[in-house]
């Protein structure tokens, strides 16, 4: 078995102090304004997964406005809905029709709120999380904090152990080249995405030509079912760390089955959404561990729920990516200060993706395989503005007196992104 990768916390497993976060210190927030930025950054190299490829970073830049102190997030949708149903356009929409209203209703008393405000809106959670986290990026500086702070981490663990996620590459030897150089920077666990045709010959180079103290696993994105299990019990002797949602989103019978049947344990990513998507394959045995994302489970409140209820169950996590820029990698390294992420995430540098990063100094890895947290306060980086004026293809301001009413296209806005 490998060493424990991560340093240990020292804190026992309680509630995490961020879901009281805000609630008693008496601030309230008025949004005054949001700003969405949609940029488009090429992507140094192509990331091609199980069910597609991209070959430009696309996402939504939010920035919120209230008392002279603005908070950031982007959104962790795709073009299309193959990672999960959202999409930058449903994402859109639902922001303007149904949460943004929701939001300026009334002033927040707590980052926690806006999880109350939006419940009544099923699903849409990469929505949610968009604005959500911008506002918890805001509440922190509100109150000169960073917001690994506000969240309840553990200010020791401002050195996050980072791995790198590889895409789908044409050759077994651009894959060997690929992962020797990110070893040779430091990072400290490779992912594959894998697919049937891509799965058992490249992972098993790799093994032999890293040897067997590299931590590897593999990332399938769904795209086995039960059937190929004996397949998958091929890749019982490479010792992966884990092998990624292997099977269908929400399928937590199959992957409990799949579980008895192979060696390398189920991580799930897809499948969990929420805190009780994460309580169900905890009890049903169907992972091992759990790749959390702020953006995919909804924001803020519901990860710390998720976070808790994995670490009262012995379930570790880790901190999984979306190709994000820095503004999301910032949120995804405060997140990983909490005691349960416990193996090194897919929060890579900046210069793994972008050749200039929206962020000016970008991300650098450690020579220890590290990124460091940034000191705040709030995510304790921002928009560099020339970069997110040469990134965005396409704007909007709202205000507080602009009320989207549904029922239709809202008035002039494009149809897609
Ligand atoms: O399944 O974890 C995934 C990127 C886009 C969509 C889904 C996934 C990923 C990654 C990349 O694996 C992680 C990163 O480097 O940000
Ligand atoms: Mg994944």
């Amino acid at each position: 078995m490998n060493a424990h990768p991560y340093p240990s916390s020292g804190i026992s497993p309680l509630s995490s102090p961020g879901l009281n976060a805000g609630a008693s210190r008496g601030h309230l927030m008025k949004i005054e304004r949001v700003d969405l930025d949609f940029v488009e950054i090429p992507l140094k190299t192509p990331f091609q997964t199980s069910y597609g490829g991209q070959a430009k970073k696309t996402t939504f830049i939010i920035t919120v406005y209230s008392e002279g102190l603005l908070g950031y997030s982007e959104s962790v949708a795709e073009v299309h809905p193959l990672y999960t149903e959202e999409t930058h356009a449903s994402l859109y929409f639902c922001l303007k029709n149904d949460l943004w209203p929701r939001l300026i209703e009334k002033p927040l008393s707590s980052p926690h709120e806006v999880y109350e405000r939006f419940k009544p809106v099923r699903g849409n959670r990469m929505a949610k999380a968009a604005i959500e986290m911008a506002i918890w990026d805001w509440w922190a500086r509100r109150l000169h904090q960073p917001l690994y702070q506000l969240l309840g981490g553990d200010v020791a663990r401002r050195k996050i152990p980072v791995g790198v996620s590889i895409g789908i590459l044409p050759t077994i030897q651009d894959l060997l080249r690929a992962s020797e150089s990110y070893l040779s920077e430091g990072y400290r666990r490779l992912k594959i995405k894998i697919k049937p045709g891509w799965d058992l010959e490249p992972l098993t180079a790799l093994r032999k030509a890293v040897g067997e103290n590299v931590l590897i696993m593999a990332d399938a994105n769904s795209a086995y079912g039960l059937d190929d299990a004996p397949h998958l019990q091929l890749l019982d002797p490479l010792h992966l760390l884990m092998i990624e949602q292997p099977l269908a989103p929400n399928d937590f019978l199959d992957h409990r089955e799949l579980a008895k049947k192979i060696s390398t344990p189920i991580c799930l990513d897809e499948a969990i959404v929420s805190e009780n998507d994460a309580r169900w394959a905890a009890e049903l045995g169907a992972c091992s561990f759990i790749n959390l994302k702020t953006g995919r489970v909804g924001g803020y409140t519901e990860a710390l729920k998720i976070h808790d209820v994995t670490f009262e169950r012995g379930v570790p996590i880790w901190c999984g990516g979306m190709l994000e820029t820095g503004i999301g990698r910032a949120h995804n390294l405060h997140l990983s200060t909490l005691p349960n992420f416990q193996w090194p995430g897919d929060t890579s540098a900046s210069d793994r993706y972008f050749a200039k990063d929206l962020i000016d100094p970008p991300f650098r890895l450690n020579g220890d395989g590290t990124l460091t947290v940034p000191e705040g306060p709030g995510i304790g980086v921002q928009p560099d503005a020339a970069r997110l004026r040469q990134y965005t293809t396409y704007h909007e301001t709202w205000r507080l007196q602009d009320v989207f009413v549904g029922g239709g296209l809202p008035h002039g806005t494009p149809t897609s992104f």
